[in-house]
């Protein structure tokens, strides 16, 4: 359905463990203060993410099959067969929560809306704008339609049991006011008036609430979060198992003992919906990824970015969620009482006339406890939970982690890879012909792009008269580029005199250097390059992207032109992407051998391999590459940019303490991606075509091909 539309659609779906009877028989949805109410039973639902065009529909069925092993209850999102998709989770007997959005932000590009939004008359993200209102009712209605047709809403008996509308759309409400308000209440009511015959839920929307929707948490900790009223259940929508990697950031880490004290802490507080996000992070194949987000989206979720399971992390959890399971009886029957043990120590007691729970916990982060409860000692390490489900066995310990870690490998394959060169044309302005135009001034890049390209050529010749002094005296003058982003590189007369890049944090860049210049016309070529488009923030359909100036040569006779003014050429994409070096069919000349361009800014690179034997996750070795894409069979498998290393703070864990936040950072001073994932249902036996587009310049020599592997 997505391509039809034209959406990229972001469908979140959350996929809950049930047993399968209960999916088989058609259900009522309903809530109260202590869970969602399935059937007329209160349950404690474990979820995951699971953004489904992150990985293959090959790897699927192995997924759904681990994260239900894991003890989930769980979430997904999708990008082709959203139906097919709901239909595996289903016979899978697991539960779904449709996250329609259709705004999903997920670090995917433009936040899962179409480019083509932005460009239609009088447009207005997320706010009372009939025009986007009229879009977003569309997709809404589209897909709610199709889920009734093929009879999956829980009512229907379908597994789907929620949906949301919007997302994280608080934070936004906040800041714009009177028609964020009257955009969610809209929103609200149109999402109600589709009767899917279960509930809707809004995350991130505590201040604001329409009546009609439980409102959600999303963060590292959501034991504190209240719904906004008591008849409404404690549910957390995304709990983050780590966070995502960002090109030129440190690798983010979250460890497994934290995740479950977290989690804990959430179900002892009353907590019955808890979905990790992510579960499985996956890949942002193609040019899917939000702007300077890298290309893994491995999130250090349980299930790691080759589907593998991420140990301990993986099993500690798995353990944790049969616990809660054991719990469940006294959790949905009764509020917990709390009492505590000493400073920084809490009982918390689920006790009702058949069954007894109790959670003790250590909220010191550095020193262990021992505590008496009910008659019996406990050690409690710190910054832990332990879970008793009879009130009185410790079967599980947040801190105490039973199972080994396993090392993941990069192992090297013997696959050999002989390469062949192309080397991008820079373009000329005034070419007509081969797609240059002309316009006064700068323009906006992804009003010229519409995104079909990361690439838009600015084009100038500079005429320099004999006269100028620098031409003398040897003191060359400055060029000055500003650009609102994401990357940049300069060639003078053919010659890569530079580049810049922004980051995610500032996308915009300057270019300032020196360049040389003769008598007579010289040629000034600037590559603009978008690193996605930005995925949130308020208004951000109003982002720009490129070189949109001012842009000044100092350091002439007249002291300094600015060039903004000038009429510049432009040119969409590559020469290489308009011939579509990157399948079968390109016909252009290789240069083979000795002759392969290496360390080339703009080169094109070519061979063939065959695949290894075994059915182990493969991925490419791209340390000596620069920056740019990677093609395997006609399929893009995302941007590459090992040169933008991890700068700045990277200290190991940087929390301790606090309930807000807890990141680990690794990687420093090395490239905040190395290996790029290679889907093995990509691959034929034989002469499978790889093709590279490098920007900078690299050693294609040093690509190699390695296998994910855990063994020794
Ligand atoms: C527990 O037992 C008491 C006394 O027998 C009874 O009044 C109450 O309803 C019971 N509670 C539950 C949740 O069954
Ligand atoms: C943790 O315990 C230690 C030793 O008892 C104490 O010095 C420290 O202040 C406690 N930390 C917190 C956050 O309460
Ligand atoms: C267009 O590009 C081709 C090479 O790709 C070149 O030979 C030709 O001269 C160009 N056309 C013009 C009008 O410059
Ligand atoms: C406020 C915040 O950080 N929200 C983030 C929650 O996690 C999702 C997924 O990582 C992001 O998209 C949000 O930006």
């Amino acid at each position: 359905m997505g391509l039809n539309f034209r959406y990229k659609a972001w469908v979140f779906l959350w996929v809950l463990c049930c047993s399968s009877l209960i999916c088989s028989v058609k259900a009522t949805v309903t809530y109260d203060h202590k869970a969602v109410i399935i059937n007329g039973q209160r349950r404690i639902l474990l979820s995951g993410s699971i953004h489904y065009p992150r990985s293959t529909p090959e790897m699927w069925p192995e997924l759904i099959q681990k994260a239900k092993e894991g003890g989930l209850d769980y979430y997904f999102e999708e990008r082709y067969d959203l139906v097919k998709f709901i239909k595996l989770v289903q016979q899978a007997g697991l539960y779904v929560h449709l996250r329609i959005g259709p705004y999903v932000c997920a670090e995917w590009n433009f936040g899962g809306f179409p480019v083509w939004l932005k460009f239609v008359p009088d447009m207005a993200f997320r706010t009372d704008n009939e025009p986007f209102k009229a879009a977003m009712q569309k997709f809404t209605e589209k897909i709610v339609g199709m889920m009734k047709q093929e009879k999956l809403f829980e009512t229907q008996g379908g597994p789907i049991i929620l949906s949301q509308i919007e997302n994280e759309y608080g934070p936004v409400e906040w800041e714009i006011g009177a028609p964020g308000k009257a955009y969610t209440k809209w929103a609200a009511q149109m999402a109600e008036g589709l009767s899917t015959g279960v509930p809707w839920i809004m995350c991130k929307q505590d201040e604001d609430v329409p009546d009609s929707i439980i409102n959600t948490c999303n963060g590292f900790y959501c034991e504190g979060f209240k719904p906004k009223s008591d008849n409404k259940p404690k549910m957390w929508t995304e709990n983050w198992t780590g966070w995502y990697p960002e090109f030129g950031g440190a690798v983010p880490y979250r460890p497994a003992e934290d995740i479950a004290f977290s989690v804990a802490r959430f179900i002892h507080n009353g907590g019955s919906f808890m979905n990790y996000y992510m579960y499985h992070g996956g890949t942002n194949f193609d040019r899917t990824a939000g702007q300077f987000i890298a290309t893994s989206y491995d999130y250090d979720a349980p299930l790691d970015e080759y589907g593998l399971p991420r140990e301990p992390k993986y099993s500690h959890l798995t353990k944790l969620h049969k616990v809660i399971k054991l719990c469940e009886p006294a959790l949905v029957s009764v509020d917990p009482t709390v009492t505590w043990l000493g400073d920084k120590l809490e009982a918390h007691v689920f006790k009702s006339n058949s069954s007894c729970a109790a959670f003790l916990s250590n909220y010191n982060d550095s020193s262990a406890a021992r505590v008496s409860f009910w008659g019996s000692t406990y050690d409690l390490p710190p910054w832990s939970v332990s879970i008793l489900p009879d009130c009185k066995t410790e079967y599980y310990n947040t801190a105490k982690v039973r199972t080994p870690s396993i090392h993941m490998k990069m192992v090297p394959t013997n696959t050999k890879l002989s390469w062949g060169s192309y080397n991008e044309e820079i373009p000329s302005p005034n070419d007509n012909d081969n797609g240059t135009f002309s316009q006064d001034g700068l323009v906006e890049q992804i009003s010229m792009t519409r995104d079909k390209t990361d690439y838009l050529w600015y084009l100038a010749d500079v005429e320099v008269s004999d006269d100028e002094k620098f031409l003398t005296t040897g003191e060359d003058p400055l060029l000055t580029i500003e650009s609102s982003g994401h990357a940049l590189s300069v060639f003078v007369n053919g010659q890569l005199a530079g580049t810049a890049y922004g980051s995610l944090e500032n996308p915009k860049l300057t270019f300032s250097q020196k360049i040389k210049l003769h008598a007579g016309v010289n040629k000034l070529a600037l590559l603009s390059i978008a690193a996605g488009l930005p995925n949130g923030g308020v208004h951000y359909e109003t982002w720009n992207t490129g070189v949109l100036g001012p842009v000044t040569l100092t350091g002439v006779n007249s002291g300094t032109w600015d060039m903004s003014k000038w009429k510049w050429s432009y040119k969409i994409g590559t020469k290489g992407e308009s011939m579509s070096l990157h399948t079968e069919g390109s016909t252009v000349e290789w240069k083979e051998g000795s002759l392969v361009a290496t360390k080339q800014p703009l080169t094109w690179y070519k061979a063939t391999f065959d695949t290894p034997a075994g059915n182990e996750p493969l991925a490419l070795d791209m340390n000596t590459m620069g920056k740019g894409q990677v093609w395997i069979n006609g399929k893009n498998i995302g941007r590459h940019w090992p040169a933008y290393t991890v700068r700045g703070n990277c200290e190991r864990c940087s929390y301790a303490g606090t309930f807000t936040e807890k990141k680990c950072l690794s990687n420093c001073g090395e490239a905040s991606q190395r290996w790029y994932h290679v889907p093995r249902s990509w691959l034929k036996p034989s002469a499978n075509l790889i093709v590279v587009l490098e920007e900078l310049g690299g050693d294609p020599n040093g690509i190699s091909l390695v296998i994910r592997t855990g063994k020794q």
